[in-house]
């Protein structure tokens, strides 16, 4: 059946006409360790060509044989004198060769995990219905962290889950069930080789003991696929489970018990990747509440990890709840003064922009002004603002985006993906058969690896593969799939949150149009608060005329982002205050252009279900449906955000509608 659980693994039986290239190939798979991750490799290999190739493959050297192995490991392999040197631990290569008078394919790396990424990498190009002849690819990730943190409470509840709920069974674990093997399976095909198994919203109880257990059987569980285990560590800690008055990091008490904690995690899980923290921000507890800033908490927790190699995840989503302050300004204006001052096993991780998670943000100014810093760049693959389960929203180009984008610092050509050291999705698995709510999420979670595989991967690459991988090979298929994701996230920006505008969406469920409220309690989470409109003008002035936030960029950036002729279209209300009748380059008034772009948003989800129409026939029919529903669904809720949004700006400035306008159904 046709349910999404196999996500892009899928080794459906390759149709007879594309087989023939493989004939002779793929006839064996020898892996000369028992190892666990060979052997995952190998198993992998065995299933993914036995799905595809529709044969059992041997385990001996012969004609048309898979080799896979690391030099240390397989006497065949050191034998070949490959060229591994520049590989590091996890790159690979994949080599047609000739061996003992038999033509092999050989999938070779320093690492075992190297080996297992490679295998996957082959079984990748035959699913693609790619020639496995004259092969000579070597690569190697980018980052060496490429993470997923999951924001799973431990009683299964996701904050921000829209796919059910957490795939960790605390029940039932230690004994760990096939499904997490299978998470294995899916993050180590994309490279991703770091979880964070807990919410930042972080529940102290995941550092006890029987908790601990569990972590270690997931932990278990994931090092074959070269994945570590990470926690998500509540700063009060050492108050909440019992033990200490205080949580003052400076305290040795305090110091002492993080130390013994992290001295028992690592008993249980030698190799514990360390801790992921949200302190001082939306409430939860951390080291500002004892008059010690980021950089005390974060060096405390790294000094307990790190005789054991641990490192610290130390978040940088802080901002002002009160009404004065520009709520953006506040992750740079408290961390940047901490530039050099952290442990070099602390990264400070740092949302793609200044704000959260929004469907279009400039990136963030702290990237590229840490330069003594490690920074994480963190991104959310699960749509918590962009629609969350409804329609498709791929969100590969925006994670693009964000990396390309020229930062001018420290070097004059920097650009985000040059100066972070690791990326972490917020996850957007959970216990829906088909893992991600929607069957085109599960393009998030691919992306999400592939680009923090390899940063300057072009988005539309990654989505043309994963579409031959969960959708076929069929060419109008390839191309329709690619154009409609490819477009996706845009239409969601401009039927949304156009032109710069942001935070405009529903009350802390945050689904839908609710530009209106005005009244919370906490000043910055009102939509009114970030879009300033009245009935002369819209749009939030960060120049020097207001907050000043634009400065906190290089300053060739800074010029460009508040020089209003200079201003990119997408960043206009983000950066400025204008009246409705400000001329766009378009020579249109902002008013008329912005419901014009409200009406190419819901035109465009138009597009994408007609689009998605024309495949009827070439797609299995359960799967054609679902995704249908899903763009219907998405329809509305283009059109409801288009029509609540006009309308609300028209009870503002009570501006006729532009001719042409469709008038609300
Ligand atoms: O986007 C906001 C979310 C919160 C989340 C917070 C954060 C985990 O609405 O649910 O809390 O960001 O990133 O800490």
């Amino acid at each position: 059946v046709e349910d999404g659980y196999d996500l892009w693994l899928r080794y459906r039986p390759i149709a007879a006409q594309a087989t023939p290239q493989y004939a002779g190939r793929a006839t064996s798979v020898v892996a000369e360790s028992t190892s666990p991750t060979i052997a995952a490799a190998a198993s992998e290999l065995r299933r993914g060509i036995g799905g595809m190739l529709q044969v059992t493959p041997a385990a001996d050297l012969r004609d048309g044989a898979i080799l896979i192995g690391t030099p240390a490991s397989s006497a065949l392999i050191r034998q070949m004198r490959l060229p591994l040197r520049r590989l590091g631990n996890e790159g690979y290569l994949l080599r047609s060769a000739t061996l003992r008078g038999s033509r092999i394919t050989v999938v070779a790396a320093n690492g075992e995990t190297g080996v297992l990424y490679g295998s996957f990498a082959l079984l990748r190009r035959m699913q693609m219905q790619q020639s496995i002849d004259s092969l000579d690819i070597s690569e190697t990730p980018a980052l060496k962290l490429r993470m997923l943190n999951h924001w799973d409470n431990l009683d299964g509840f996701i904050e921000r889950g829209y796919s059910g709920k957490s795939i960790w069974n605390w029940q039932q674990l230690p004994t760990v069930d096939a499904r997490v093997i299978d998470y294995a399976r899916a993050n180590a095909s994309v490279g991703i080789n770091a979880t964070v198994l807990n919410n930042v919203n972080a529940n102290a109880q995941i550092l006890t003991e029987p908790y601990l257990l569990k972590v270690k059987a997931l932990a278990g569980a994931f090092r074959p696929y070269g994945i570590k285990v990470y926690l998500s560590a509540r700063f009060s800690s050492p108050i909440d489970l019992g033990h200490l008055k205080t949580a003052d990091p400076l305290d040795p008490e305090v110091r002492a018990w993080w130390k013994a904690k992290a001295d028992e995690i690592y008993r249980l899980i030698p190799d514990f990747g360390g801790f992921l923290v949200k302190a001082n921000s939306e409430g939860q507890p951390g080291p500002q509440g004892y008059g010690r800033n980021h950089a005390d908490g974060a060096n405390m927790m790294a000094d307990a990890v790190k005789p054991h190699g641990g490192l610290i995840f130390w978040r940088a989503f802080v901002y002002a709840m009160g009404p004065d302050q520009d709520r953006i300004r506040a992750a740079y204006d408290e961390f940047k003064p901490l530039d050099g001052k952290f442990r070099d096993n602390v990264i400070v991780q740092v949302k793609n922009g200044p704000l959260d998670f929004q469907p279009r943000e400039p990136f963030s100014p702290l990237f590229g002004a840490m330069p003594k810093t490690k920074l994480a760049l963190e991104t959310q693959v699960t749509r918590e603002y962009l629609g969350q389960s409804t329609g498709i929203a791929y969100l590969g180009p925006m994670w693009s985006e964000v990396l390309r984008s020229r930062t001018a610092r420290p070097r004059p050509t920097s650009d985000v993906a040059s100066t972070i050291v690791a990326i972490a999705g917020v996850s957007n698995v959970g216990n829906d058969r088909n893992w991600t709510g929607t069957l085109f999420d599960q393009a998030n979670w691919y992306a999400h690896g592939r680009l923090a595989w390899n940063l300057h991967a072009d988005p539309a690459a990654v989505a043309n593969e994963w579409t031959r991988l969960t959708w076929g090979n069929a060419p109008q298929a390839i191309t329709l799939i690619t154009s409609l994701m490819m477009g996706s996230r845009e239409a969601t920006v401009d039927y949304m949150t156009p032109f710069g505008l942001t935070h405009l969406m529903g009350t802390s469920h945050h689904h839908g149009p609710a530009p209106w409220v005005a009244d919370l309690g906490t000043p910055s989470w009102n939509p009114a608060y970030f879009h300033k409109a009245d009935a002369t003008g819209i749009g939030f002035d960060r120049t020097t005329a207001g907050s000043n936030a634009a400065d906190q960029y290089a300053p060739e950036i800074a010029r460009t982002f508040a020089d209003l002729d200079k201003v990119p279209d997408e960043y206009l209300l983000w950066f400025h205050h204008v009246p409705w009748s400000h001329r766009m380059r378009s020579g249109d008034t902002l008013w008329n252009a912005l419901v014009a772009r409200y009406d190419l948003g819901v035109a465009k989800v138009g597009a994408m279900q007609a689009q998605w129409s024309a495949l009827s026939g070439t797609i299995d029919p359960v799967r054609h449906a679902q995704v249908a529903a899903d763009l219907r669904a998405q329809q509305q809720e283009a059109q409801w955000w288009r029509d609540a949004s006009i309308a609300y700006w028209q009870s503002l400035n009570h501006l006729p509608l532009p001719e042409g306008h469709p008038l609300p159904a």
